[in-house]
């Protein structure tokens, strides 16, 4: 148990830490027994009080109720679907923390509204939808470094990027020559260097409107490769089939994605016709040479370098599995891909250690297939624990199938073993799911999220829409126990669990910061000083307006401008106070912000409204918060 972890659990504990390997049943099973000793027999002895504190101290440890004022041991980062967002969840108490928008718009934040917004959205920022499925953090050596969560957009092909040290999106962009970017995940070893993601829906690989909806012979799915760093795309793979899921190794030599539909059928029926389609397995070193040699072509008028990885070129191979994968998920062992039926009963399983003489040509694809494990009907996800086991969703089951992975490859090689542990019912039809730290080299093999896409008869009902249902289950003993059921808003797809001592998030805003960085600059061409102006610069029809905010103040609570302006409020939060976030809202013009301590922000908006109009502080900040106003006079 590690310093911080201790810091998390309660008093008890700090006097007797429970050892790593001794597992809570047998822990709680002595307890139990010294307790009901002592109920027959004589009166409890000090040895058994004791025991029975430990017992206690253990119950409570791996408790999912986190007592009030006490904090979670683990972050968890939640996407948010179709409604755009990310979302930070406290485990194992399951409490939304926050919410981080990203590819929606946010009233409450005004984060599609405000012009350090809209800079980071760039070339999107016109768009107000999205769809967000795979968060995933950047690594150091195959363990979270607490830097970045990155995130794609289906919906419109992007993928952004949220700071992890004020979790806030501070960069996005729109993935050229392909449509809809659905699996998501990070390089791990040795840092991540690349984000990857597949671009989902085959497209013609030149799409300027001369494609017919026919011939479908140049129709093309890519996998990307991002610079994680500067956000924009390294190079780009084209492949046959259309890609699906993804993840990465922990040599830093290979990826691997599913693809279902390699038949690239154009509707259902055609895409579930064979009885095969494939992972796709990327050479990294083989890729970024072919970048440097120049080999690569560009389309669509962008200068993207984009490889040719169709069947046949050395820098993937296509490793035939049964039809239609979904999840692809590498064991923490860094021994294995596993790419889920989803179609078929199985997962098969991917020794990474054979994937150097897959593509020496020395063995066949398949020869790189360790085991195929039954696990159930609709496999789509698996995450893992640190004991050799792995969780399955089982969408059709409604089900998470554990399960052993060294026992799936004895039975695949003929050996008469159960690789099944258990199977634990879960509410209803699991989608993702997700272990503490499970896709790194930290995975703990103390907690199991089941992305459930369905909750039917578990909450009180809402109406005909009802909430998903995020379970949670303590998988730390032999078995699993579900022990929390917690609705969600559309959509969870994935989830990824961070111990918070990875996270170290900052209080206050700097000055400095990068995100509002354009809008200092403008301040200072303004001749404006943010820290102690309060000043309207007319420039034409733009009149740039620059306000302090101390609570409960603004530092102007009046200004003029003419019908007409084009105007933009910048504010300055000047209060150093934790968690004292001012607002700025100018009513009847569909402008709103938060303005977190020390940080500025700012909104533009036409005053198209003659007369009189108030603007206030929405965020509550002080006893004196509603007072917090001020009047725009719109000269007609
Ligand atoms: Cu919903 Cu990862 Cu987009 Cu599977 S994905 S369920
Ligand atoms: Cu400032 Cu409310």
């Amino acid at each position: 148990m590690d310093k911080h972890q201790s810091e998390v659990t309660n008093g008890a504990q700090h006097e007797e830490p429970s050892k790593e390997g001794m597992s809570r049943r047998s822990f709680l099973g002595a307890g139990a027994l010294a307790g009901a000793a002592g109920a027959v027999a004589a009166p409890m002895t000090a040895a058994m009080f004791a025991a029975t504190a430990k017992a206690q101290a253990a119950e409570i440890k791996n408790s999912p109720f986190v007592h009030p004022g006490d904090l979670d041991e683990y972050y968890g980062f939640w996407s948010g679907g179709h409604s755009g967002e990310v979302r930070i969840m406290g485990i194992p108490s399951m409490r939304e923390l926050m919410r981080i928008p990203v590819f929606n718009v946010d009233s409450a934040t005004g984060w599609g509204l405000t012009n350090e917004s809209k800079r980071i959205k760039g070339e999107s920022a016109h768009l107000l939808a999205g769809d967000s499925h795979h968060p995933h953090m950047s690594m150091t050596d195959g363990r979270y470094n607490g830097k970045y969560v990155f995130i794609n957009d289906k919906a419109n092909t992007r993928v952004a990027r949220i700071r992890c040290d004020v979790m806030k999106t501070d960069k996005m962009i729109t993935v050229p020559n392909c449509q809809a970017i659905h699996g998501l995940r990070v390089q791990k070893v040795p840092y991540t260097k690349y984000v990857i993601c597949n671009g989902e829906f085959e497209v013609p690989i030149v799409n300027d409107g001369k494609a017919s909806l026919e011939d479908v012979s140049q129709y093309r799915s890519l996998f990307n490769v991002i610079d994680a760093e500067n956000m924009e795309v390294a190079f780009q793979v084209m492949v046959d089939g259309n890609l699906d899921n993804t993840d990465a190794d922990y040599d830093g030599k290979y990826f691997a994605s599913t693809c279902y539909n390699s038949e690239m059928g154009m509707n259902l029926g055609e895409m579930i016709a064979s009885e095969r389609d494939h992972v796709v397995v990327f050479n990294l070193a083989r890729c970024e040479a072919a970048v440097k040699a120049g080999k690569f072509k560009t389309y669509n008028g962008n200068n993207v370098p984009v490889l040719d990885g169709t069947k046949g070129s050395d820098l993937t191979r296509y490793i035939p599995v049964p039809k239609s994968p979904h999840g692809m998920n590498t064991s923490p062992s860094g021994k294995y891909f596993v790419a889920n039926g989803k179609l078929s009963p199985t997962v098969s399983v991917i020794a990474i250690d054979k994937l150097d003489a897959l593509f020496a040509d020395k063995i066949k694809p398949r020869d790189t297939i360790v085991a195929e494990p039954e696990l159930g009907l609709g496999p789509l996800h698996t995450a893992f624990d640190n004991k050799g086991n792995a969780y399955t969703t089982l969408f059709l089951d409604s089900q998470i199938a554990k399960w052993n992975v060294e026992d799936a490859i004895r039975a695949y090689k003929g050996e008469k073993v159960n690789y099944i542990r258990q199977k634990l019912d879960v509410h209803y039809q699991p989608g993702h799911n997700h272990t503490s730290a499970g896709e790194t080299r930290d995975a703990d093999g103390k907690w199991l999220i089941s992305l459930c896409k369905f909750s039917k008869d578990r909450f009180l009902p809402v109406g005909p829409l009802r909430p998903e249902n995020d379970q949670l289950i303590d998988i730390s003993g032999d078995e699993m126990k579900l022990v929390h059921d917690g609705p969600t808003y559309a959509e969870p797809h994935d989830c990824m669990i961070v111990h918070r001592s990875k996270l170290k998030p900052k209080k206050l805003w700097t000055r400095d910061d990068p995100i509002f960085a354009e809008t200092v600059e403008m301040a200072k061409a303004d001749g404006v000083n943010l820290e102690v102006d309060n000043k309207v610069i007319r420039d034409g029809n733009k009149v740039r307006v620059y306000m302090t905010s101390i609570a409960p103040n603004y530092g102007m609570t009046e200004f003029k401008v003419k019908l007409g302006d084009e105007v933009t409020v910048v504010v300055t939060n000047l209060d150093q106070v934790e968690d004292v976030t001012h607002g700025f809202c100018m009513t009847n013009h569909g402008v709103q912000m938060e303005i977190g301590p020390q940080a500025t922000s700012s909104v533009t908006f036409i005053a198209d409204k003659p007369g009189v109009q108030w603007y206030y502080c929405n965020w509550f900040c002080h006893a004196l918060h509603m007072e917090m106003r001020g009047r725009m006079l719109v000269e007609a």
